[in-house]
């Protein structure tokens, strides 16, 4: 869908405040490698990662979503009972019921007229909050929308670290939970607005989206296990973002050297050196947190855009993509005139 009438106002991202390494990680797993005969240099040496953040102990999802909250609000300007919606798109979440949403909602103190709810969609979740709003938006119907997302990689890594130290672990089922040590932390949040009362905005011209979920299997997630075909989610995700740049072409005029800055999905370096090489991208334009952060599930894309933003690489004008996508599989490819 395309937009005429929609801009990112303001957008944020906080830091968990503890860094871990891979290399503490692997001396963690140490024994893990050697039972297994595993080289133990494989997390950073293969995914470019070096490190990734924790939260403290007793850090909620709804904790890092609201931190987020409070920056781009005091950013922004713009008052709270101003805001029509909140939607947060975490992987991570509180409990099961109620929605992370309200408890974000609660702890900014929004209005009992601002709309909340949670919208999941693994990896490309905020992506797809980011175009809920823009649809309301565009229509008249609300004036500004707050996306949230607050990820929380600490319970999952420390409970498949303990998993893997186990005896009768295989070498099978330690391949399967390997992409679980890549994950991070973080939290980051986005306003949009309308172009007519955020004149200084950055144009959201929207979205195109393919789906493959015949690929449904191939990443199963659980607050404290993830299970990863690594192999095939890698050659079935390069193929699904293949074609869904193809109709992000089509439908923005995306010519890849007209494009000035690319986000994308964080998930290793070989992932973004596939991708970059697979879509003719220039990797200099292609800001990667991944070596510091990991791979922070929906939040990467718009943390990447905070960073690139908080760093000067974006210049009014600017063409920046959005390459998203999540387990399911689905892809998405947006567009922001900066
Ligand atoms: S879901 C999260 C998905 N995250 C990951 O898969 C991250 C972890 N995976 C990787 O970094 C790569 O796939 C690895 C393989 C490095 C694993 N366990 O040449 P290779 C060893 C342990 O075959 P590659 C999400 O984010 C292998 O034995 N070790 O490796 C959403 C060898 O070691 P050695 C493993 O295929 C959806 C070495 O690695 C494993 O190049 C994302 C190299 O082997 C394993 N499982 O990489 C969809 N596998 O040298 C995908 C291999 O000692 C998106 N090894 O023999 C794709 C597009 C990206 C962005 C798109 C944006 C639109």
């Amino acid at each position: 869908m395309k937009f005429n009438n929609v801009v990112i106002h303001s957008l944020a991202a906080v830091d968990a405040p503890i860094r871990v390494t891979s290399a503490e990680l692997e001396k963690q797993l140490e024994p893990a490698f050697k039972r297994l005969g595993i080289r133990n240099n494989l997390l950073e040496n293969v995914t470019g990662i070096g490190a990734r953040r924790f939260w403290e102990e007793g850090t909620m999802p709804s904790d890092a979503a609201t931190l987020a909250a409070e920056k781009v609000i005091e950013k922004s300007g713009v008052s709270r009972d101003k805001i029509n919606i909140v939607i947060n798109t975490s992987v991570c979440r509180d409990y099961l019921e109620p929605s992370t949403a309200c408890i974000v909602h609660g702890k900014l103190g929004l209005s009992d007229h601002c709309m909340n709810f949670d919208l999941g969609n693994a990896c490309l979740a905020f992506l797809n909050g980011m175009d809920v709003a823009a649809r309301m938006l565009e229509r008249g119907e609300i004036d500004y929308a707050l996306v949230v997302d607050g990820e929380s990689s600490r319970p999952i890594t420390q409970a498949t670290i303990k998993r893997l130290l186990g005896k009768d672990v295989t070498k099978q089922q330690f391949r399967a939970e390997f992409a679980s040590l890549t994950l991070g932390s973080g939290g980051v949040a986005m306003i949009l607005s309308r172009k007519e009362i955020s004149p200084d905005g950055h144009a959201y011209l929207g979205s195109v989206s393919r789906a493959a979920t015949q690929f449904s299997d191939l990443c199963h997630g659980q607050m404290d296990c993830m299970v990863t075909n690594t192999k095939v989610l890698l050659t079935e995700g390069l193929k699904l973002a293949a074609a869904t740049f193809q109709v992000a072409k089509n439908a923005f005029n995306w010519v890849p050297a007209e494009l000035d800055q690319i986000v994308i999905h964080q998930v290793s370096k070989v992932h973004t050196e596939a991708l970059v090489k697979l879509l003719d991208l220039d990797i200099n334009k292609v800001h990667a947190i991944y070596p510091e952060l990991g791979n922070i599930g929906p939040a990467a894309v718009p943390i990447a855009l905070a960073k690139a933003e908080e760093l000067g690489k974006l210049k009014k004008g600017d063409r920046v993509a959005l390459l998203g996508i999540g387990s399911g599989l689905n892809c998405s490819m947006a567009e922001v005139v900066w």
